[in-house]
C-alpha cells in the first residue's frame, strides 16, 4: 500500500479529481511533503452522489444481515493491515505511533464491528388502538454525507460511516484534506475485500470546496460533521435552507475540576493524558484544569513535574508520548494562542515555546507541553479553543465557584470532576452543562451512550442508537380499523 498519490473513490474505482488539481500532503514530524491529495470539486461530489443513488436501493433495501456482514468484512480487512494504518496514521498527522497502532486504528475497527452488531438489534414500534394499527417504519434517507477532521482521522471517519451504513444510507464521505491517507487505504481495503460499489464513496479535497459541495448537494439530506465550530457554523447555516438534518460535533474548552478530596495519584495520572493526548488535539481534552485552592500549589508543582518527564519527539518511536502537532498553520496559531496569554498576564508554569527535536524530526512542528498560570477566566486563553498542547490552571474556594468556572464559556462538550464524596460528584454533574461527563476518569467510551455537546460544542447526540436514528427517518403508518 505505497501511500503518495491519493486519489478520491468513487463507484468502486480510483479517481483523479476533475480539476487536474493535486494538493501537497505533509508529514509533521518532519515538515516535508511526502504525498499529494486530490483537489476534488463539485464535478466530482456530483459523480460521487450519482454512484450512491445507483447503489442505494439495493443496499438500502437488503437485509440488516447482509449490511452486517458487509461492514464485518470491512472491519476485518482493516484489522489485518493495521501495522500499516496505525504507521501511517502516525506519519499523517504526527501523533505518536503507540497511540495510533493501540488507541486510534483498534477504535476504527471496532466502530466498524459496533454498528454492524447494533443494526441487527433494531426494532421497528408498533402502537394499537380501537381506531387503527400504527406501525412505525425507520428508512434510510438515501444518501449521507460525511465531513471528518484531521485530529483522530480514521477513527472519526468510521464513527461516522458506519452507522450511515449500517442503518441502510449510501455515503459521500469526505476526510480532511490534512490527513487524507487512511481513509485513502481504508478505500483499497474496500477493493480487496469486494464491498459494493457506490456503497461508499470517499471524496478527497478542500473544505469550502469539496466539503461545501457534499452540504449543498440537493440530494444529500443529512450529514454528519466533526470539525471546528465556526465550520459548523456556516455548514449549519448552508443546510438549514434546504432543511438538511445535520448532526454537528464541534469544539471545547472542557474544564477538568480537581476535588482536594480526590484520588491524587489516580487525578495526576490521567490529568497529564487528558491535557496532552494527542497534543492536545482532541475535543474531550480538558483545557481548564480547576483546582480547589487547598491543593492548588501542590497540583501545580506536581504536575509541572510529571509534565516535564513527557517524551516529546519523533512520533515513530514507540517511547514518545507526544508528537508532532498537524500542520504549520495549526503550530503558527497555537503559539499565538500562548502570546496572547502571556500579553494578558498569563504566566507560564511549563512550555510556552515550539520545540525542535533533533535528528530527522528538527523541521516538525512541535510545541511544548504548555501550563498556563494566572489566566482571567475571561480571557481569550480561557474562552477560546486552542486545540493544541496547552492548559490552563485556575482555582476555586468552594461548589459555587467551581461551577461558575466550570460553565464560564460558550461551549459545552465534556467536563471531567474528581472527588470522592458522592453528594458533590452528583451535584456537580448535575450543574455543569456538558453532554458528556466523567467522575474520576477522562475518555472512558461506551460506545452505546450518546456523545455530542451542549451549546457552540454542537447540535445532536453521536453512538449507539443515537446515531442509527440520526440515519434513518421515522415513517407512521396506520391501518385504519
Ligand atoms: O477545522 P475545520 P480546521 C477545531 C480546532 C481547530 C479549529 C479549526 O479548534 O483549531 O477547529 O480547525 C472541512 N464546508 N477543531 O479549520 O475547518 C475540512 O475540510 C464543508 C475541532 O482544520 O472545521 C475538514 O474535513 N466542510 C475538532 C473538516 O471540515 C468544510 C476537530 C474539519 O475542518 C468546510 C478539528 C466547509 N465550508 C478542528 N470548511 C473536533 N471537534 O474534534 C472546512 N471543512
Amino acid at each position: 500500500m505505497p501511500v503518495n498519490t491519493i486519489r478520491s473513490y468513487i463507484n468502486g474505482q480510483f479517481v483523479e479529481p476533475d480539476s487536474g488539481e493535486w494538493i501537497e500532503v505533509f508529514e509533521p514530524a518532519t515538515g516535508n511533503v511526502y504525498a499529494k491529495v486530490a483537489d476534488s470539486n463539485r464535478a466530482d461530489i456530483d459523480s460521487a452522489v450519482e454512484a450512491a443513488k445507483a447503489a442505494r436501493e439495493e443496499w438500502g433495501n437488503a437485509s440488516i444481515e447482509h449490511r452486517s456482514t458487509w461492514l464485518k468484512r470491512l472491519a476485518a480487512g482493516l484489522e489485518h493491515h493495521i501495522d500499516k494504518f496505525a504507521k501511517i496514521e502516525s506519519k499523517d498527522g504526527g501523533k505518536p505511533i503507540t497511540l495510533a497502532r493501540q488507541i486510534e486504528i483498534p477504535r476504527s475497527v471496532l466502530n466498524l464491528r459496533f454498528f454492524a452488531s447494533l443494526i441487527m438489534g433494531s426494532r421497528e414500534s408498533a402502537h394499537d388502538s380501537p381506531a387503527g394499527l400504527n406501525v412505525t417504519l425507520k428508512q434510510p434517507w438515501g444518501v449521507g454525507g460525511t465531513i471528518s477532521p484531521w485530529n483522530l482521522p480514521l477513527y472519526l471517519f468510521t464513527w461516522k460511516i458506519a452507522p450511515a451504513l449500517a442503518a441502510g444510507n449510501c455515503v459521500v464521505a469526505k476526510p480532511s484534506e490534512i490527513t487524507p491517507a487512511t481513509a485513502f487505504m481504508l478505500a483499497e481495503v474496500c477493493e480487496e475485500v469486494g464491498f459494493p460499489k457506490g456503497v461508499l464513496n470517499i471524496v478527497q479535497g478542500y473544505g469550502p470546496t469539496a466539503g461545501q459541495a457534499i452540504v449543498e448537494h440537493p440530494e444529500i439530506p443529512a450529514i454528519s460533521f466533526t470539525g471546528g465550530t465556526a465550520t459548523g457554523r456556516q455548514i449549519a447555516t448552508t443546510a438549514a435552507g434546504s432543511f438538511k438534518k445535520v448532526s454537528l460535533e464541534l469544539g471545547g474548552k472542557n474544564p477538568n475540576v480537581i476535588f482536594a478530596d480526590c484520588d491524587y495519584e489516580k487525578m495526576l495520572a490521567t490529568t497529564v493524558r487528558s491535557s496532552f493526548q494527542n497534543s492536545g488535539q482532541i475535543c474531550l481534552c480538558g483545557s481548564r484544569i480547576l483546582v480547589e485552592r487547598s491543593v492548588y500549589d501542590r497540583f501545580v508543582d506536581d504536575f509541572v513535574k510529571r509534565t516535564k518527564a513527557l517524551i516529546v519527539g519523533d512520533p515513530a518511536e514507540a517511547a514518545t508520548q507526544m508528537g508532532a502537532v498537524t500542520s504549520l498553520a495549526h503550530k503558527q496559531k497555537i503559539l499565538a494562542a500562548i502570546e496572547q496569554a502571556r500579553a494578558d498576564g498569563a504566566t507560564v508554569a511549563h512550555g510556552g515555546n515550539e520545540c525542535k527535536p533533533s535528528g530527522r524530526c528538527r523541521d516538525g512542528w512541535f510545541v511544548e507541553p504548555t501550563i498556563l498560570l494566572d489566566a482571567n477566566h475571561d480571557c481569550p486563553i480561557n474562552q477560546q479553543e486552542v486545540f493544541g498542547p496547552v492548559v490552563t490552571v485556575q482555582s476555586f474556594d468552594n461548589h459555587t465557584d467551581a461551577v461558575q468556572l466550570a460553565n464560564a464559556t460558550n461551549y459545552g462538550l465534556s467536563a471531567t470532576i474528581w472527588t470522592q464524596n458522592i453528594n458533590t460528584a452528583t451535584n456537580m454533574a448535575r450543574e455543569i452543562q456538558a453532554g458528556v461527563i466523567w467522575v474520576n476518569g477522562w475518555l472512558v467510551r461506551d460506545l452505546r451512550t450518546p456523545f455530542g455537546g451542549m451549546r457552540e460544542s454542537g447540535v445532536g447526540r453521536e453512538g449507539g442508537w443515537d446515531a442509527l436514528d440520526f440515519w434513518m427517518q421515522s415513517k407512521n403508518v396506520c391501518f385504519c380499523s
